[in-house]
């Protein structure tokens, strides 16, 4: 009987405790006030995840600059080729902490902007489309922003319900704080309290000034869990994890670094040439689209240095883990979980007690930011220490 009460007893305490450690969410997304400052909505349309990524800091600089809410919108996730075979639109709150961005600007995710905001604050038949003059020009009339033409444009205003009534053009003005007045004069919150615009607010690749906003991006618990009990079941620490970005997009994409129609500032590369066009090293091909030989020169050089005992491979195609098994003479263990979520394979990457990238991905400009910011060591095929080639590098 006794055990009986103890039991209910500690059942109660878990339940208050439980109540208690999920407080702090609910409390964020329940006490949605309209801010008087206004909004930034924007459609994440370009690229796939290491784009959009790149485009969500920049976002989210643009709306701490214009002193605007920045409705956080979904990651557009495209499965055309496994289940569901179409777009998915994932919450930002499934990978990561809405509530971590708060520290650094006023946030709210899109999804509960219109549940919870739009139907008082944005009412139907009032939603206004904010584009450059130059992107009403692809719409029939000229003078509409094509907010919903094609995909993903369509399917994710849909997502969230959202049709526009009108447009408001705008040229001679860029997101960058150069402009910062320009944007306060036009668009006063007064009478522009949602800017919604077609695509993000901000420069691919994501600038020097704004790399450092990774830290605001937070794995959620649930992520975090999930990457934890694979690490430890299927890795021996220390462990290298690398990112072979090699499959036919990305060859045919290197093949213009071949060709010469890219130069240094190619994509991700700033990341590793620098930021700077006058100063910015060469971009190499191995740098691009690592070969056989790369690959097996950098994961011998990692393994030795950090005496590794396993390799994560996270690859967009095909894995080479027999080649590496082999030429690591099944000392060190190598895995590769080619995981149904991208995300899985960034978390783990994220982890490593060393990372070698593909320069040029922003999939592994999300890895090394985040690494960055927890001072975890990182280099790329092709550039051992970032910022300086190998020394038997041809140009
Ligand atoms: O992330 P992302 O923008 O990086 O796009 P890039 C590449 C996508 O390919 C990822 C998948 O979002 C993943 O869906 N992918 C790539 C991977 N590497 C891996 C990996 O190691 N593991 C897993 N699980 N998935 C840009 C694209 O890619 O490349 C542009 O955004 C365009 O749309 C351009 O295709 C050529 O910067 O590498």
């Amino acid at each position: 009987m006794a055990v009986k009460k103890q039991a209910r007893h500690a059942l109660k305490l878990t339940s208050l405790l439980l109540a208690f450690l999920l407080q702090p969410c609910r409390t964020f997304a329940e006490e949605l006030t309209w801010d008087q400052n206004g909004y930034v909505l924007y459609c994440p349309c370009m690229g796939r995840f290491g784009n959009q990524a790149d485009h969500f800091l920049g976002s989210l600089a643009f709306a701490k600059m214009l002193n605007r809410t920045l409705a956080v919108p979904p990651w557009i996730v495209y499965r055309h080729h496994t289940p569901p075979y179409t777009n998915v639109h994932v919450p930002y709150g499934e990978f990561f902490q809405l509530e971590a961005l708060s520290a650094y600007h006023r946030v709210v995710s899109l999804e509960d902007f219109m549940e919870k905001l739009a139907p008082e604050y944005w009412p139907l038949r009032q939603r206004r489309a904010y584009c450059f003059e130059t992107a009403a020009q692809r719409s029939a009339d000229k003078k509409s922003c094509p907010m919903k033409d094609g995909n993903p444009f369509g399917p994710f205003w849909d997502y969230v319900g959202v049709d526009f009534d009108t447009s408001v053009l705008f040229a001679g003005i860029s997101f960058s704080s150069h402009h910062q007045p320009q944007w306060m004069k036009k668009f006063p919150p007064s009478e522009h309290p949602v800017l919604a615009l077609p695509g993000a607010p901000a420069q691919f690749p994501v600038i020097e000034e704004h790399v450092g906003l990774q830290r605001y991006v937070v794995w959620s618990d649930k992520m975090v869990e999930e990457g934890e009990k694979h690490i430890a079941t299927l890795l021996l620490r220390p462990y290298i994890g690398i990112h072979l970005r090699i499959g036919v997009d990305w060859q045919n994409a290197c093949k213009m670094l071949k060709s010469g129609e890219a130069g240094p500032h190619f994509m991700a590369s700033p990341q590793c040439v620098g930021h700077n066009r006058q100063t910015a090293l060469p971009l190499t091909m191995n740098m691009c689209l690592p070969d056989l030989t790369e690959i097996r020169r950098a994961v011998k050089l990692w393994t030795k240095r950090t005496s590794a005992r396993s390799v994560y491979i996270a690859t967009d195609s095909e894995s080479h883990s027999r080649e590496i098994e082999k030429f690591l003479k099944g000392k060190v263990k190598v895995v590769s979980l080619e995981p149904d979520s991208a995300q899985t394979d960034l978390y783990i990457l994220g982890r490593a007690d060393h990372f070698i990238g593909n320069c040029v991905s922003s999939f592994s400009a999300f890895v090394k930011r985040e690494r960055d910011i927890g001072h975890l060591p990182s280099s790329f095929f092709g550039m051992d220490r970032p910022g300086k080639l190998n020394p038997k590098e041809e140009l």
